[in-house]
């Protein structure tokens, strides 16, 4: 059967008792300027100013020339196949991650350029009405648009750690624990269809319990996912924009999977078919990769929540204090699982901790700002954050993770142990969320101080 002109008729049919999406249907792209034109006829006012911008550079603006930051790319030679730049948290303010500075992990070395008028997404297997949606056809349906980070399952690894001090071995100037560490982490808005809603347009049979997600790009089948239903059902968008524009050809144009508050892997990118099944089909990222391993050959899977999360943004490694004074320490926090309801600073190494205050709206499996003024004395300050979610679930330290790690596999493993494992196992761990602490070194420089004291590069 050609369930393409078929289910294009059941969703039609549908599509017409949503009131008023025709007419958003059917209006084309906005007519583009003529730049030479217009730029004739503001010739007389621009360029009387030195370094004035071309209309060009207008109609879709740049940042000014004295803003440097950027994505770098991680460049180290642990999980060295394929593209990943890291946002520089050290700059974040507020909660939003400009689109240029997301973070990206694309697991080989393309990057497709998807025409979106020839770009489709298959929703079939257990289903009543296997439907393939066009991209014109997605959005005439009921969207939505949420503000939610997304972080890799490895972010904040020992890996990383130990790829930092490689680069710097190498001689790399441009790296620092909190953008190199922790910088596969962005929060944006996003815009697009529940998965719910697709999900009761083709219909779903009994016993459809997980889907498989694959994505348009070259090496589809190395990004496939396996994803319960019932997250499908919870919060999962099949979105088509990022920060109020079309999502950016590296997360994922013209549609991605966003799975809120799990693992970034899950969110699959330039997104073309969703096979809904009975069983999570143990794909090569949920098999040889993004598992826990531990010590004695134990793997855990299917470990998809980000636990409750926080870092102090500023100061962190990439700043020097210009001297003591007065500062606004700020930073970032943010949960798998609903709201962050409290952020805590110490300035004494964990002692004692205050209250920082939280930017509202606080917004559930999202980035939320948390600031504390504070008049440094010149004196040397370890000084961390950590924060509890709404379920009343909170953020614990290194050794502290270890000890949870080591609990859930059996026969049980000392923390001590999985410390030691972190730092010398080859394969990767991941959904770290340890306290970062930073030192203030009385020369205003600043030093991470939670990885630095369980690894050091081999002679
Ligand atoms: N198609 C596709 N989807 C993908 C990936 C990929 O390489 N290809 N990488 C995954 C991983 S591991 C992560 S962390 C996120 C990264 O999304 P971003 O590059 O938009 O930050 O996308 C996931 N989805
Ligand atoms: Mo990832």
């Amino acid at each position: 059967m050609n369930s393409k002109q078929s289910d294009r008729r059941g969703f039609l049919k549908k599509g017409a008792a949503l009131a008023g999406m025709a007419a958003f249907a059917s209006s084309k792209a906005l007519a583009s300027v003529t730049p030479g034109l217009i730029k004739g006829e503001l010739d007389t006012k621009l360029g009387t100013v030195a370094d004035e911008p071309d209309i060009n550079d207008l109609v879709y603006g740049g940042r000014s020339s004295y803003e440097k930051t950027i994505a770098i790319p991680s460049i180290g030679t642990l999980g060295s196949t394929g593209l990943r730049t890291l946002t520089p948290l050290q700059d974040s303010v507020g909660i939003i991650t400009p689109a240029p500075l997301h973070y990206l992990v694309q697991g080989d070395m393309h990057i497709p350029n998807i025409d979106p008028s020839k770009h489709t997404l298959i929703i079939h297997g257990m289903v009543e009405r296997p439907t393939v949606f066009t991209m014109d056809d997605l959005k005439r349906m009921p969207s939505v648009s949420r503000v939610h980070f997304l972080e890799c399952t490895g972010n904040s690894g020992m890996m990383h750690y130990k790829t930092l001090l490689q680069d710097l071995k190498k001689g790399r100037k441009d790296v620092s624990v909190i953008q190199g560490v922790h910088g596969r982490t962005s929060t944006s808005e996003w815009t697009g269809v529940p998965l719910s809603v697709l999900f009761k347009e083709v219909g779903l049979r009994d016993g459809a319990t997980w889907f498989v997600a694959e994505g348009g790009d070259p090496n589809a089948e190395l990004h496939a996912k396996s994803i319960p239903v019932a997250k499908a059902m919870d919060d999962i968008i099949v979105a088509y924009a990022q920060n109020g524009e079309a999502i950016r050809r590296e997360q994922g144009y013209p549609i991605r999977l966003f799975c809120p508050g799990f693992q970034g892997v899950c969110s699959v990118k330039h997104l073309h078919s969703i096979k809904l099944v009975d069983k999570a089909y143990q794909m090569q990222r949920e098999i040889s990769a993004y598992t826990n391993l531990k010590p004695g050959g134990m793997a855990s899977r299917y470990e998809s929540q980000v636990g409750p999360k926080s870092l102090i943004t500023f100061p962190s490694d990439a700043h020097k204090l210009p001297g003591s004074g007065v500062y606004e320490i700020s930073g970032i926090a943010w949960c798998g699982r609903g709201k962050i309801s409290r952020v805590e600073v110490t300035l004494d190494g964990g002692r004692t901790w205050t209250d920082a205050t939280l930017q509202t709206p606080v917004y559930s499996k999202a980035w939320t700002r948390f600031r504390l003024p504070w008049t440094w004395n010149g004196a040397e300050a370890v000084m961390a954050s950590r924060c509890t979610n709404e379920f009343g679930e909170i953020q614990s330290t290194m050794e502290g993770l270890a000890k949870l790690w080591g609990d859930d596999v059996t026969p049980h493993v000392p923390a001590a142990e999985i410390l030691r494992w972190w730092a010398d196992t080859k394969s990767s761990e991941f959904l770290n969320n340890p306290i970062q602490f930073w030192t203030i070194k009385t020369d205003g420089s600043v030093e991470d101080a939670t990885y630095a004291p369980l690894y050091k590069l081999p002679a």
